[in-house]
């Protein structure tokens, strides 16, 4: 096998051909598809390279003719391997006509043109274009397309693409076909085709220039009573963007349909967006409070890359975050306006923390504008996704509202309809503003997580207090030295009763920096990073009894529930220290009494109350460790939890029998909060060791709930999974009896048996794989179980080594069917670094095994090789 060789940003150069129009016919059948593409290009003006030939992209095609202009090629006019065919010598205008015949049902990988449960379905981002057609299947090349799907009409009366239907008909032979054309010109990773006997439900939206939109959503048949929700959601976010950012939606028609086999959660396709049923189906019965507020926000994201993404395009695959972390950036903040917006910036922020941190500190640390890839599929990370957000959130943290709107107002104009950079983008808030972000964007371009050691001096004499700051941020591959950035960074100065006394943004710029303050009456303490207004880490020397002052008094939301987090970490760290000494362990009253006064005094915010009251989760400890141990934090952290439980029992008993009644369930910002708090007093109760009255409270809940309320069940069958009792296999059996014909159901029923902390797990799970259930060729499948095992760190990092034996093999079976699940499977294995010696040997043993593998694909080709 040839190696995989990276692509350079460095390396970019424009297209030497553009298209002008594109021709597309499908005629759909039972063994393969033909497709024929007629093509106009053009040289384009301004190529640099003299070079005569076109060269269009293409992997496992079938090539069946090729035409220019009129004539058929004879072989010596063209050239083909493995995924390029090159036509020489071609005028400056052509006309480019190509045949060939693909076998969507043969394609594993759900990428290009593939079929979901009997439907035809496609999706071309990033590069599955060429596996439908030869062509310049890169971002900047965009062209008006036309698309005709000739199909059997009784099995496929559905015949979607982009853009609007402008004629259909019928065929004799049982056929029927119609025509789409999309009048944007836009980029071949945002086509889209879907076939199939679909049901659909329909509605409207009247835009603020009164135009009306035709909305549909499609669905496999059966699933009509599961889209209200996010037919709500679309009409929502369509009225977010006017709002805040004055975008109105272009076509007469906006698609959604959702299908059951999907590599990620949704994909933006012009006018005709492809969802994971996952981010589609809702009702109370079998979507959680979550649920419900995830499918909004994958229907805002995807909506909203109609105009960051869409209208305006990224220039090169580098540019990614351009579209992802601007759109990240949009529907964090649709979320933070139509829920609550401190428990979202909190949501945001674990995110950031639980996949973004640990990545920015591990072998595969990229800028949020990557300098080189082997397989672009493997750079939709969290870095560029969510690091590129909280970068965007910088910029208008930095700027203030109002210019950052203006920025963005000028980002519009100046681009739209073209293919640009995420400079461009950066010199549109430049321009827009008025202010030099020179230094601002080394974010795009050095990796890592920037740490601010800050510490306070305050001088009683000249009543003032001086914050110093220093920032550092550690080597990553291929980056050893870092300059000083630009960071926002948000503090209040709280006196000792808790009053805020001083709140501004201070921009930090040098390596080393003072901030003074004066008339400061007497020591304060300082609130830092409030609402986290930079992606980095804070060291300060706090005391506990700081940070109890701030958890109670903190004007910053987000800060008080942070002050809880650090504690938290502060006292699991010491008590790691002291389990693995093997030391009694114990924690502090006062931190108890903090608890109980936040449940007296929050009743206010439920939301935010049970969000404070959750520890920090076990990779966020992690995180704080040198070498992880991830028995000591799993010990600790139950130990600490049972603490609190057996402390507030009596607390926790009164609220759960307070929220819990059988009132019907509704999906109000006030329901749901009653319901996470309730849901949180059980999963405290339900620690307390061999306490039968509450498995009993928690069978009942799940048998109360079981038919109409998913929310209640799977919290308490999620009790039930980690607690050694009676109830635990029947709750099991009853929930896959009442669900088993619900496949997100089930999904969610593999999740929780792969995340059980109970000793025995990666057996179950192996069981599981056989189970009529388990199908390793559906991705949410693969998720539910096999990634929900690769992050429950007890059982996948057991001593014996055998959980990674287990994911190893498991990724060479992915491997050959859908690299990129597979690529996204193995990262588990990735961060050996992290761990004891015997476990790193272990770990590698397993990525050494895999990089001997002859047909690795080059997406975990990039990640193995990049991590041994
Ligand atoms: N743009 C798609 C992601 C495509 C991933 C290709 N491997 C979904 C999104 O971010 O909206
Ligand atoms: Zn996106």
């Amino acid at each position: 096998m040839n190696k995989p060789q990276p692509i350079y940003l460095q390396d970019y150069q424009v297209p030497s051909y553009l298209i002008d129009t594109v021709k597309l016919e499908f005629h759909l059948e039972e063994n393969f598809t033909t497709v024929k593409s007629m093509l106009k290009l053009h040289r384009n003006p301004a190529a640099v390279s003299p070079n005569p030939h076109l060269e269009l992209m293409g992997e496992e095609l079938d090539l069946q003719a090729v035409i220019l202009n009129g004539e058929p090629l004879s072989s010596a006019q063209y050239a083909m391997s493995k995924d390029l065919l090159t036509i020489f010598s071609v005028p400056e205008r052509l006309t480019l006509e190509i045949q060939t015949r693909i076998k969507p049902q043969e394609n594993t990988s759900l990428s290009g043109l593939y079929k979901s449960s009997g439907n035809f379905c496609t999706q071309c981002e990033a590069q599955g274009f060429r596996r439908i057609t030869y062509f310049l299947d890169r971002p900047d090349v965009m062209a008006r397309y036309t698309t005709k799907i000739i199909a059997d009409q009784k099995r496929y009366p559905i015949l979607l693409s982009n853009g609007n239907l402008i004629a259909s008909g019928q065929l004799d032979n049982g056929k029927h076909w119609v025509t789409w054309e999309d009048p944007f010109n836009k980029p071949s990773y945002l086509f889209a085709l879907v076939a199939g006997d679909l049901d659909y439900i329909e509605d409207f939206f009247i835009t603020r220039s009164n135009r009306r939109v035709t909305l549909r959503i499609y669905v496999e048949k059966g699933n009509r009573d599961k889209c209200a929700h996010a037919m709500q959601g679309i009409k929502k976010a369509m009225c977010w963007d006017e709002e805040k950012f004055g975008r109105e939606y272009d076509l007469d028609i906006y698609m959604i349909v959702a299908v059951s086999d999907f590599n990620m959660g949704a994909m933006e396709n012009k006018g005709l967006n492809i969802f994971n049923t996952k981010y589609i189906l809702a009702k109370p019965e079998i979507a959680t409070d979550l649920d419900f507020i995830h499918v909004e926000s994958v229907i805002a994201h995807e909506y909203f890359h109609n105009w960051t993404g869409n209208r305006i395009t990224c220039r090169d695959w580098f540019q990614l975050s351009l579209k992802e972390g601007l759109t990240i950036f949009r529907d964090q903040n649709f979320t933070a306006d139509t829920t609550s917006a401190t428990v979202a910036r909190i949501e945001n922020v674990n995110a950031l923390r639980i996949s973004q941190f640990p990545e920015d500190a591990g072998p595969l640390a990229h800028p949020v504008r990557p300098e080189s890839y082997i397989e672009i599929n493997n750079f939709y990370t969290a870095t560029v996704y969510n690091k590129g957000s909280e970068v965007i959130r910088m910029i208008q943290t930095i700027l203030g509202e109002k210019l950052f709107r203006r920025g963005m107002d000028l980002y519009f104009e100046r681009y739209d309809g073209q293919a640009v950079t995420i400079e461009d983008f950066v010199k549109a808030h430049e321009d827009a503003a008025g202010v030099d972000l020179k230094q601002f964007r080394l974010w795009y371009s050095q990796a890592g997580t920037p740490v601010l050691d800050v510490h306070g001096d305050y001088d009683e004499r000249a009543k003032r207090y001086t914050l110093h700051v220093k920032q550092t941020c550690p080597p990553t591959p291929g980056q050893s030295h870092k300059k000083p950035m630009h960071i926002p960074l948000a503090i209040g100065l709280l006196d000792h009763t808790g009053k805020e006394i001083v709140s501004e943004i201070l921009q930090v710029k040098d390596s080393e920096n003072q901030f003074v303050f004066n008339n400061i009456a007497s020591s304060p303490i300082p609130s830092l990073l409030r609402n986290f207004s930079a992606p980095v880490k804070i060291k300060y020397p706090y005391s506990d009894a700081d940070l109890l002052l701030l958890f109670k008094h903190d004007a910053d939301l987000f800060n008080r529930w942070e002050a809880g987090q650090k504690y938290a970490i502060n006292l699991i760290l010491r008590l790691v220290d002291d389990y693995q000494q093997q030391k009694p362990l114990k924690i502090s009253a006062e931190w108890i009494a903090a608890f109980e006064h936040a449940l007296l005094t929050m009743q206010h915010d439920k939301w935010l109350l049970s969000e404070m009251l959750t520890l920090p989760a076990e990779k966020y400890i992690a995180e704080h460790m040198t070498v992880i141990d991830v028995d000591a934090i799993h010990a600790v952290r139950e130990f600490v939890l049972q603490q609190i439980a057996t402390q507030l029992k009596n607390v926790f008993e009164k609220i759960y029998l307070q929220l819990n009644h059988d009132k019907l369930y509704e999906f109000t910002m006030e329901e749901a909060g009653k319901r996470y708090l309730k849901n949180l007093c059980l999963s405290y109760l339900m620690t307390l060791p061999a306490t039968e009255i509450h498995e009993n409270i928690g069978m009942q809940q799940f048998r109360a709930a079981l038919a109409f309320n998913m929310t209640d069940t799977m919290a308490a069958l999620k009790a039930l999974v980690n607690v050694e009792c009676s109830q635990r296999a029947q709750a099991l059996s009853d929930f896959y009896a009442k669900w088993c014909h619900d496949a997100l159901v089930v999904d969610k029923w593999f999740a929780l048996q792969a995340s059980s902390k109970l000793p025995g797990t990666l057996q179950h799970v192996k069981k599981l794989m056989h189970h009529e259930a388990f199908d390793i060729k559906n991705p949410n499948k693969v998720y539910s179980l096999i990634g929900a095992f690769g992050n429950n760190a007890i059982h996948f990092h057991a001593k014996s080594g055998e959980g990674y034996q287990f994911l190893a093999e498991i990724v060479l079976q992915l491997n050959a069917l859908n690299p990129q699940i597979a690529a996204r499977m193995v990262k588990p294995l990735t961060d050996w670094k992290r761990y004891d010696s015997s476990r790193q040997k272990l770990m590698r043993e397993q990525l050494d095994l895999l990089s001997k593998n002859k047909n690795l694909s080059p997406d975990l080709f990039e990640l193995v090789t990049k991590s041994l």
